[in-house]
């Protein structure tokens, strides 16, 4: 049997990468992460958010994310076509929802273009939090977009880009004053009413 991939989405401080590591773990799947540092693209990408005097244009940055999620495409496709469940921690529905909150006059067709063909999550978490809690959650960090102003647009966008009613894989969970286990413990409940 084809092996599941599962997404989590969310905001910076969200929790979704504790999250994603938990249920690789518990499905005793394989965890991915984009953007994916450690590859070519995923350099280029890391001097991106890190250094704030080294520039691309939007349209670059965002054809880069989208080549990062394009390098790792085969082994993905390889390890679900062998049965293993892959877990992601952001993926297409950042990509989009990152560029459009830079420009929202952006076509959004344009925007999923270069993601066309990608191997598509079977199930799809965003985790909402409000921006009251976030700003509680350790505070936000020094890269590029983790600046709260910028965080505030790009919760709009994930909102406008999921489409919640029209695609069934997408489901948008409330994790608001939930603990680490009490998230899972909801996350875990859809995955198994959904027989995954
Ligand atoms: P992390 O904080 O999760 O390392 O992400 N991003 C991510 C985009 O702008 N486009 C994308 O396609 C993806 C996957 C979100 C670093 C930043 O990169 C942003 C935050
Ligand atoms: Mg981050």
């Amino acid at each position: 049997m084809r092996g599941r991939l599962i997404l989590i989405e969310g905001l910076d401080r969200s929790g979704k990468s504790t999250q994603a590591e938990i249920l690789a773990n518990r499905l005793n799947g394989q965890l991915f992460k984009f953007p994916d540092r450690s590859t070519p693209i995923g350099e280029i990408i890391n001097k991106f958010l890190t250094d704030p005097t080294f520039e691309l244009s939007d349209e670059s940055v965002h054809l880069l994310f989208s080549a990062n999620r394009w390098e790792k495409a085969a082994q993905l496709n390889k390890l679900l076509s062998e049965g293993t469940h892959v877990i992601m921690d952001r993926y297409v529905y950042s990509g989009i929802a990152y560029s459009l909150a830079k420009d929202k006059s952006r076509d959004v067709e344009w925007l999923y273009g270069p993601d066309v063909g990608l191997p598509k999550p079977d199930l799809t978490f965003f985790l909402t939090v409000s921006m009251e809690e976030l700003g509680t959650r350790k505070g936000w960090g020094e890269e590029r977009y983790e600046k709260e102003q910028f965080q505030l647009k790009v919760k709009e966008c994930f909102l406008k880009v999921l489409r919640v009613d029209t695609d069934p894989t997408i489901e948008i969970v409330d994790v608001n004053g939930l603990s680490i286990d009490e998230t899972t413990l909801k996350l875990w409940s859809i995955i198994e009413a959904r027989g995954l």
